[in-house]
């Protein structure tokens, strides 16, 4: 199967499944699921960090590459997950944090304890500190008195930036990516990219994102790491990258990953000034056609290999409750926005939970977060700035913040939702709504779930126009979004209805309707009821007016 045409599934391992009941995920938990994941159709499945941690930015604050935490397991589990997920033809995707070390990685403890080590050198230092500011909050330096030094981190302070000027830390970096290939891993997430290189400016301002010095830092690493490993393929995450930048870096002379997240939509609903901090309650639903990602899809030189698809991931909060309808719309807007993300040119992720409509779970106070992003911006816009209200910040976060997709896997509807036998969960269940379980919807054939399952067989059925086909999407009026994909003489044609309005379309031939989010078969007669989105196929022979 060509890259182009897989679907990866992204586990966030400590609430996805609880194998021995200590109220955390595990690895031994996702063998148990392999059937299940298999049974959706999917291709790859991505693991959010499961090496030795503090845990204190979810595993991305990473204190050993080479050996699993002991939450989690041990490397003999992971081993096993590998051979159990080959058996079923899966293929496992790590996240590689590139960026940044745990400030308690023996690299790190090193460096602080000798001047002449050579891990000094794998971090970035200043005497006098800028006014830099960290992605988190707060100042991007951090004093260590002994030393009389301050240290750079972009993310939290346990998060310390590596030095990425310096070739040996590049090298060091390579080594995870052997260790891992060598236990049958061929698909890596590498972690924040575009910050790897950093301007710092004579005037103290700081460029962290797609520095001058990040393509021949990249290009060294990956020579490095992949020179001799044809078959594997890595997925730059780089937030902000625009179509350009795409073309740029995903093929040619610039080349520093075989694909990039696309992060077209993951804004929509942010506060204008404090981001996923914030809400904006007059985001338009139109906005999933904005101009950055018409020309990402529009755009015939960017190939569907370079694109990779979300709606949720572990940084945002759950889709529907963001952008769709939680209550009788449920379905249907789940539908829609699952048919929206296939409509797209590129490979997809579907998020743990999303193929049965999980929503956010609902916070009521502050002690209930478990995220260093929430906890920092309870600190600075709360207590220090007074920006926000203690109760409004919890709102926020209750619509934005990034716990809202990190709590367990609902399985049934027994105690805590089957993720485990009842111990207490690290973090708050979600929200008990009978339908929202797999033992639920495996049994409706109109569930979300069921929905999922036909959505990605239809796309293989139909891949030489679903993938290879042209792509064209447009904003039509009344908000309808239309992606059409033309293969010689055929065409799908997608109208996506993500409003909770009824809107009108003037009809047009087609030759059949393959998929709908709504279950009652009703024919297509002008009306787009809410949340009614719908694949047609057509004969272009047979030339309706869809408005092209
Ligand atoms: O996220 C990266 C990330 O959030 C930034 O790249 C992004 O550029 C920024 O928010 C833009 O303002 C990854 C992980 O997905 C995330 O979970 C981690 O917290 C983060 O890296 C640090 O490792």
């Amino acid at each position: 199967m060509r890259l182009k045409e897989k679907i990866i599934y992204q586990i966030f391992p400590r609430s996805f499944m609880d194998a021995n009941n200590d109220g955390n995920g595990d690895l031994k938990g996702i063998i148990e699921k392999l059937d299940y994941i298999k049974d959706l159709g999917v291709d790859v499945i991505w693991l959010c960090p499961i090496y030795e941690t503090e845990f204190k930015d979810a595993g991305y604050d990473v204190l050993d590459y080479f050996s699993i935490w002991k939450v989690f397991g041990t490397l003999e589990d992971f081993k096993k997950l590998v051979k159990e997920a080959k058996k079923r033809n899966l293929e496992i995707m790590l996240d590689i944090v590139l960026n940044h070390t745990s400030n308690k990685h023996q690299w790190f403890l090193k460096a602080l304890e000798d001047k002449n080590s050579e891990e000094r050198n794998y971090y970035i230092w200043t005497d006098k500190p800028t006014k830099a500011e960290s992605i988190f909050g707060g100042s991007a330096w951090e004093y260590v008195p002994h030393l009389k030094k301050y240290y750079f981190h972009l993310f939290a302070k346990e998060q310390v930036d590596i030095n990425w000027a310096n070739p040996k830390a590049r090298e060091a970096m390579a080594r995870i990516i052997d260790f891992w290939y060598e236990l049958g891993v061929k698909y890596f997430r590498l972690d924040a990219i575009q910050h790897v290189a950093k301007d710092f400016n004579i005037d103290g301002t700081l460029n962290h994102s797609f520095a001058k010095k990040m393509v021949e830092y990249l290009q060294d690493f990956l020579r490095l790491a992949f020179a001799d490993k044809s078959d594997a393929y890595f997925i730059g995450e780089a937030s902000g990258i625009d179509a350009a930048k795409i073309l740029k870096y995903a093929n040619g002379k610039e080349k520093i990953a075989t694909s990039f997240y696309n992060f077209s939509w993951w804004w929509i609903g942010w506060g204008k000034k404090t981001g996923r901090n914030g809400y904006d309650s007059l985001w338009n639903p139109k906005d999933f056609a904005n101009e950055g990602q018409l020309k990402i899809q529009n755009n015939d030189k960017i190939t569907s290999e370079s694109i990779t698809n979300f709606l949720t991931n572990h940084d945002t909060s759950r889709a529907i409750s963001r952008w769709g309808d939680e209550n009788f719309f449920w379905k249907e807007s789940a539908k829609s926005l699952a048919l929206m993300q296939f409509a797209m040119k590129g490979l997809q992720v579907i998020y743990f939970g999303e193929e049965i409509g999980m929503l956010n779970p609902g916070f009521s106070s502050r002690k209930e977060f478990r995220d260093v992003d929430a906890f920092n911006s309870y600190e600075i816009f709360v207590d220090k700035e007074k920006k926000y209200t203690e109760d409004e910040m919890t709102k926020y976060h209750s619509i934005n913040g990034r716990d809202n997709s990190r709590f367990p896997m609902q399985w049934n509807n027994e105690s805590n939702f089957g993720f485990n036998k009842g111990a207490q969960t690290w973090i708050k269940l979600g929200k008990n709504i009978p339908d929202c379980s797999v033992a639920q919807q495996e049994k409706d054939s109109h569930s979300i779930l069921n929905f999922y399952k036909k959505l990605i067989k239809l796309r293989y059925k139909y891949k030489n126009i679903w993938i290879d086909g042209k792509n064209k999407m447009k904003l039509l009026d009344n908000d309808l979004i239309q992606v059409t994909k033309n293969y010689k003489d055929k065409k799908l044609v997608f109208i996506i209805n993500v409003t909770k309005h009824e809107k009108y379309l003037k009809s047009f031939k087609y030759d059949e309707i393959l998929l709908s989010s709504y279950s009652d078969n009703k024919k297509f007669n002008s009306i787009f009821r809410p949340y009614e989105s719908i694949v047609f196929s057509i004969n272009n022979k047979k030339e309706g007016n869809v408005n092209e």
